[in-house]
């Protein structure tokens, strides 16, 4: 029996996916419509504000494709924080005109792959650079950038490739090797890597975000052919969202 890598875990991060009733939109009463608008502003820049916990972040995005309408993403350091989040919502008047269409629940981590000093509690070694890199991974502060691309993982555990049956030290190469390719798109493409094993469906939720949508798909095309994505690599399905000001909520239902 292998030993899991060790972890640390940051913030606990839900995509809120959400469908907005068109139909009833449409049908709705002038006043219904503009209290709805209203009580979704007042939430989203309330969430934007993190008026509710010591720290994290939220931000909304619009959904392109029948998927979803609407993403709100919220990072927070209690399970408690994202529950009441979610209650929250369900109490706007903006609530009566939307769906759940899809969710994902996962938290921030960091592994010991790459930085088994970190660790390691004997270690001598205070490198404050990692130290900073560690806390962005773990409470990381959502990008400005206007897309983002969502999708849940999984590392292989087939007959031939299982990653679970793999050395460390195989494993730790393998994601040296796809750390690199990441590497070429600093400050093109950011990422947040969180774990969901025992929270929801997959192992990994993968959040990206670029200004250029190409950026990330020529990143996730290279990394297609990296043993760490071509051999043990499963995905679920893709989303893609634009982000916009929570003020412009109206502009955005309006169409
Ligand atoms: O923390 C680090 O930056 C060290 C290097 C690193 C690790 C350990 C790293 C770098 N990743 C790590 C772990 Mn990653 N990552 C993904 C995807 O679509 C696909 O093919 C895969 C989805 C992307 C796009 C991506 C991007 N990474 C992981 C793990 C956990 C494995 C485990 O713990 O067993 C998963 C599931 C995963 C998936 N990765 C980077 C990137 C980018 C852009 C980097 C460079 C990061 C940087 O320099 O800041």
């Amino acid at each position: 029996r292998r030993r899991p890598p060790q972890t640390d875990e940051g913030w606990y991060v839900l995509h809120d996916f959400r469908s907005i009733d068109w139909d009833a939109w449409r049908g709705a009463p002038e006043r219904r419509r503009s209290r709805a608008i209203d009580e979704g502003i007042d939430y989203l820049t309330s969430c934007e504000a993190v008026a509710d916990a010591e720290a994290g972040d939220s931000a909304v995005f619009s959904v392109l494709g029948h998927k979803a309408d609407l993403l709100v993403l919220h990072l927070r350091p209690t399970l408690a924080d994202i529950d009441t989040l979610e209650r929250r919502f369900e109490h706007t008047a903006l609530a009566e005109f939307t769906e759940r269409s899809d969710s994902y629940l996962s938290v921030t981590e960091v592994s010991g792959y790459m930085s088994e000093e970190y660790f390691d509690e004997d270690s001598e070694v205070e490198d404050s650079g990692m130290e900073r890199y560690i806390e962005s991974r773990l409470k990381p502060e959502i990008p400005d950038s206007e897309f983002l691309s969502f999708y849940p993982m999984d590392k292989r555990r087939g007959p031939e490739d299982n990653w679970y049956d793999m050395p460390f030290d195989e494993r730790a190469e393998h994601l040296s090797s796809h750390g690199e390719i990441g590497k070429g798109y600093a400050g093109r493409v950011t990422q947040i890597i969180s774990g969901s094993i025992g929270l929801d469906d997959f192992e990994w939720g993968v959040t990206l975000f670029a200004d250029d949508p190409t950026d990330v798909k020529e990143l996730l095309y290279e990394m297609r052919f990296d043993p760490s994505s071509s051999r043990f690599a499963e995905f679920g399905r893709f989303l893609s969202a634009r982000r916009f000001p929570s003020e412009q909520l109206g502009a955005f239902l309006a169409g």
